[in-house]
């Protein structure tokens, strides 16, 4: 159901920068699940270039009881920008969820300006798509920006508009990021690395995938994929707590 928009954001990245491979902990890349009535794969992919530090996408395949895309892309600790989060998720093809968005690391009133509201329109472009639901496991206001996409809706919605956004929604970063001036100064760069560290910290903690990937592929192997891979920045709460 998402493979098009994989295709796509691999086509983008692909012509517009100099990717290299960026190691995925072994075993984490590629899962096979054998415990459901349906099988379940689950494949990750990982790269870099001199702009952005970290790129990810996984694709849960379990046949039509799930269809899950999911990335982020992490600027290089130079840039103050968003990290662009990509959450789409389809269960037993009713349930719909897609979520697109320019994470914000910062909340104060330049950031927003310099970085969110030039999404004001894109937003206002896809109002079927902008439904402005309720957050149940996150802080909308840490770091989700006032111009997400974030709809519960239909596949036909899916099939027809929501390849649209994504492409607008890509450009637009893509268009900053070529806009971005780097930065020098060793403490705005440290806040930068703060910032990013303590995303991963956030959604590491609040990630509702968790149960998912524990009942499709294990506890183990779940709670690896999550601070060795998908927020590999995070430490487990366990770890924090035995210091
Ligand atoms: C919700 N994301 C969800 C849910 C799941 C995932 C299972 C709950 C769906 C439900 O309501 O039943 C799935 N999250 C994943 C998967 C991965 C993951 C498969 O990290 C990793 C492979 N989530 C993100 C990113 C964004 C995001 C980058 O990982 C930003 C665009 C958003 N996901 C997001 C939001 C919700 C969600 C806003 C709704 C959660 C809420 O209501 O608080």
């Amino acid at each position: 159901m998402y493979k098009p928009f994989v295709k796509h954001l691999e086509n983008e990245l692909f012509n517009r920068f100099n990717l290299q491979n960026r190691a995925i902990p072994a075993g984490l890349e590629l899962k096979v699940s054998d415990r459901g009535r349906n099988p379940a794969t689950i494949q990750s992919w990982c790269y870099q270039c001199r702009q952005l530090r970290k790129i990810r996408y996984t694709y849960i395949d379990a046949g039509e009881s799930a269809q899950i895309f999911n990335s982020v892309i992490y600027p290089n600790h130079h840039y103050d920008l968003p990290l662009l989060g990509v959450d789409f998720l389809s269960f037993g093809k009713i349930k719909n969820l897609v979520v697109l968005d320019f994470q914000p690391l910062f909340q104060d009133d330049a950031y927003q300006r310099k970085y969110i509201e030039p999404l004001k329109f894109l937003h206002a472009k896809y109002p079927d798509l902008a439904q402005n639901l309720e957050m149940k496991f996150y802080d909308a206001n840490q770091y989700f920006s006032k111009y997400l996409l974030f709809a519960k809706t239909d596949a036909e919605t899916v099939a027809t508009r929501l390849l649209a956004a994504f492409n607008d929604y890509l450009n637009l970063y893509w268009q900053m990021l070529d806009e971005a001036e780097p930065l020098q100064d060793p403490e705005d760069i440290a806040r930068i690395v703060k910032a990013q560290k303590d995303y991963d910290q956030y959604s590491a903690e609040r990630d509702p995938a968790s149960g998912l990937f524990s009942s499709y592929f294990g506890h183990e192997w779940a709670e690896r994929f999550l601070y060795g891979f998908l927020f590999e920045d995070a430490v487990p709460l366990a770890a924090t707590a035995k210091k």
